[in-house]
């Protein structure tokens, strides 16, 4: 006999049963099968459950395992329950006095609901806030065991490893684009522990002591009286501060240059920035430091670019990342390094290896690839994976040390420590993405968020009581022994070394390695970002500081801020340029680059689909873009329409091709926008916004491809085949070949003044 409850019950069973998703259906579900329910999209199977994911760690709110075929849907029992088992009949009201009258105290699941909902968020990181990572693998190539005992670094050792991808000053929500550096930290679950790389994509620092990071940071963040700007430097504090503590010279120089404004995730170098300490088996010690070499080239926005995908799609590097995983062009890096002796002076060639905002020129020491890193899984959960991982510089394994940088030593306390805050107490490292691959014996114990149900009685050492357990490694296995360095006997004082007051050579490097083009983009971004400051003196100040690294470099931006160029206060260094750190003048692998195919929807279709097969079989991603929205010849051979000129924006693409040319279309939704009587258009009978898409391709430098009709869009802008980067061909295939190959080099350089 049914008891009123339960046949509620059986009616919310009901509802979720005709709701059910055909091969999302509940296990374990009583009663009739669902009917399918049409599915407005074509499904796909679920993505392989994680490597380092897999087995007994991965368990679900309320116990359940949710390994490897499992965790397809939110939940994966057949009833709703509260946070302690109990089954729900209705989570839609509130228990109340009457249908009309206030609610009661005693509804325990109203209060565990809102109250869990009230403690969803945990506080943002305090910088690096904003990010993304995806899951890898790292195989050694085995080089580097001569300097190093790390077992991950022998070769052919596969270690999992998480790579979280992030800008610094931004907010959780902020925009992906904006000019910042960037930070690339790695975490290898090695069997003999986590290892952290936590790098950037800019080789060197603002600041040379840790001791200074607050004040750096307080000055990048918006102002705190109105929260403004949000993700961005260019403003008064953070322009006073840099050119006050000139130190932060080099760093910004690269925040200006493109590296400030990467195309992709995939595209970045990264760095370790500090100088570390190798120790191999018998002990011998190298300094060392870290580089990430992306497979695909080291790439940039430009400047306008940048800003509209600010606006447009403030996801654009999470969305790149994710989608070009999820499409199989997994990104890769090799990770190399440069070695040094580890003298008593810890300097090469001149150059102080524990000053952070100095570089090894390439062809002082070139990079040795170890080892050769693919990212090939996106996180299932946000907030449990990219939210709460936790990356620490003193996570080192046996034959990784630090030296006494003074910003890494700062480093060694912070990491550890802002944990505690963010995620709420000292047991964070129990978190599924934060445990390690090796087997744990400690004798930490409780504390907020403890997860593991320790045995025994005798969590210390020595002890009887548990069999003395646990032992003591040998003194040659053991993590953290520390490398028996002379530390020479000193005063206590709080001052650098001398070699840590040149502030402005190394700039002056970096600005001479640079090609016209980057140069030219270096100029406006510095005016920029000066010209959006409201003091004076700060950019006189600014302008004091740019005649310290070169005195052409110094007058442009004057002359676009409209005030007198200063003299250097300093001899200008004679410094050989470093050709490495140019990112232009050689061809790069197209894999994953975004080709936008223009189609009036009607014409020519052939030459389209032709197309899109040639662009997916280069390893390159085709996006058809049309009028409006929907299939293409539905009834012969379909293509689908993936943007239209309502939702594609010029800044998505690498490249466009040109099929046809859209005539302005009265009655394609979002048409109204582009106004039928607009001038350009009925000059030109184009679409508009067409129009818009082609010119600011053309502006930042892009590939532009045209045959047939769609060679009218080119002309209606001004272009021709004779353009620089404009390809007009007969035939498609043709047309591609040559757009692939300017791709290869990334932008149409050659459009540029002055020329590369
Ligand atoms: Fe830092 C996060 C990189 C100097 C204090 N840092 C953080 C992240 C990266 C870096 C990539 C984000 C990690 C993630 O994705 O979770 N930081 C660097 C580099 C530095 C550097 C390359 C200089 C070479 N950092 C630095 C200093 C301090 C910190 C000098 C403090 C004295 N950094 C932190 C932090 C963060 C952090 C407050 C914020 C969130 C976190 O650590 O987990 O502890």
């Amino acid at each position: 006999k049914k008891t009123p409850v339960s046949a509620a019950a059986e009616k919310v069973v009901e509802k979720v049963r005709e709701a059910v998703r055909p091969g999302n259906e509940i296990p374990g579900a009583p009663g009739p099968e669902a009917a399918p329910v049409e599915e407005p999209t074509e499904g796909r199977e679920p993505l392989p459950p994680k490597h380092d994911q897999r087995g007994p760690d991965t368990y679900g709110p309320t116990g359940q395992p949710t390994g490897a075929g499992q965790g397809r849907m939110a939940q994966d029992g057949a009833y709703l329950t509260t946070a302690q088992g109990a089954r729900l009949y209705d989570t839609d009201h509130s228990l109340k006095a009457g249908p009309r009258g206030p609610a009661l105290l005693q509804d325990h699941h109203l209060r565990e609901k809102i109250t869990h909902f009230d403690h969803e968020r945990i506080p943002e990181r305090v910088v690096h806030a904003r990010g993304a990572a995806a899951h890898g693998v790292f195989r050694s190539y085995g080089v580097a065991a001569g300097v190093t005992k790390a077992a991950f670094l022998t070769e052919g050792v596969e270690t999992p490893v998480f790579v979280r991808f992030s800008t610094v000053l931004g907010s959780r929500g902020s925009a992906d684009s904006v000019r910042d550096t960037r930070g690339f930290a790695t975490k290898f679950y090695t069997d003999e522990g986590v290892f952290d790389l936590v790098g950037n994509n800019i080789p060197v620092f603002f600041i040379q002591d840790a001791i200074k990071f607050p004040d750096v940071i307080h000055a990048g963040k918006p102002h705190p009286d109105r929260e403004i700007p949000q993700a961005q430097s260019a403003h008064d504090t953070f322009w006073d501060f840099v050119t006050l503590h000139t130190e932060a010279t080099h760093h910004t120089l690269w925040n200006m240059s493109d590296r400030g404004i990467p195309r992709s995730y995939r595209m970045m170098e990264g760095f370790g920035v500090h100088t570390f300490r190798l120790v191999n088996g018998e002990g011998a010690t190298t300094l060392v430091k870290f580089h990430w070499k992306p497979k695909l080239g080291v790439h940039s926005l430009v400047w306008e670019e940048a800003q509209i995908a600010a606006g447009v799609d403030p996801d654009f590097h999470r969305r790149d990342l994710a989608d070009a995983i999820e499409a199989g062009a997994f990104p890769q890096w090799e990770l190399g390094v440069q070695t040094f002796p580890d003298t008593e002076d810890q300097m090469f060639e001149g150059i102080d290896l524990l000053d952070p905002t100095k570089i090894v020129p390439e062809e002082l020491a070139p990079v040795r690839p170890i080892g050769l890193m693919t990212l090939n899984a996106n996180p299932s959960n946000f907030f449990a994976e990219t939210e709460q991982v936790a990356f620490h510089v003193g996570h080192l394994v046996p034959g990784i040390d630090v030296t006494n940088d003074p910003l890494l030593q700062g480093r060694l306390f912070s990491y550890l420590d802002t944990q505690i805050s963010r995620l709420g107490g000292p047991n964070f490292g129990q978190l599924p993405i934060n445990r390690t691959h090796a087997p744990v014996n400690d004798m930490l114990r409780d504390g907020m968020h403890q997860t593991a149900v320790h045995r025994g009685v005798a969590p210390y050492r020595p002890n009887s009581l548990d069999g003395g357990c646990p032992f003591l490694a040998g003194a040659d296995t053991g993590a953290y022994i520390e490398v028996p360095v002379e530390v020479p006997a000193a005063r206590k004082v709080r001052d650098a070394a001398a070699s840590f007051d040149d502030h402005f050579s190394q700039a002056r490097l970096f600005w001479l390695s640079m090609s016209p083009t980057e140069r030219e983009h270096i100029v406006d971004a510095y005016t920029f970002e000066l010209g959006k400051c409201w003091e004076t003196a700060v950019k006189e100040r600014g302008l004091k500081v740019l005649a310290n690294i070169d005195p052409s470099l110094c007058t442009q931006v004057a002359a676009g801020l409209g005030l007198p160029a200063p003299a250097a206060t300093v001899p200008l260094a004679a410094v050989e340029p470093s050709p490495a750190l140019s990112q232009l003048g050689e061809d790069w692998p197209v894999d994953g680059r975004i080709i936008g195919l223009v189609t009036d929807g009607a014409k020519d279709l052939d030459s389209v689909r032709e197309m899109r097969r040639a662009v997916l079989d280069a390893g390159m991603v085709p996006l058809v873009v049309a009028p409006a929205g929907g299939s293409l010849d539905p009834d012969g051979d379909p293509v689908t329409v993936q943007r239209t000129f309502l939702t594609a924006r010029s800044i998505e693409f690498d490249a466009i091709l040109l099929a046809g040319a859209p005539a302005p279309a009265a009655d394609a939704y979002g048409a109204r926008d582009a106004k039928a009587d607009d001038g350009a258009a009925a000059a030109t009978g184009v679409d508009p916004r067409l129009l818009l898409m082609v010119t600011e391709a053309y502006r930042h430098g892009k590939a532009l491809g045209a045959w047939g009709e769609g060679a009218g869009v080119l002309e209606a802008v001004g272009l021709s085949g004779d353009s620089a980067g404009v390809v007009v061909g007969e035939r498609a295939a043709a047309v591609l070949q040559d757009v692939t190959g300017l791709l290869a080099g990334h932008r149409a350089w050659g459009r540029f003044t002055p020329a590369v």
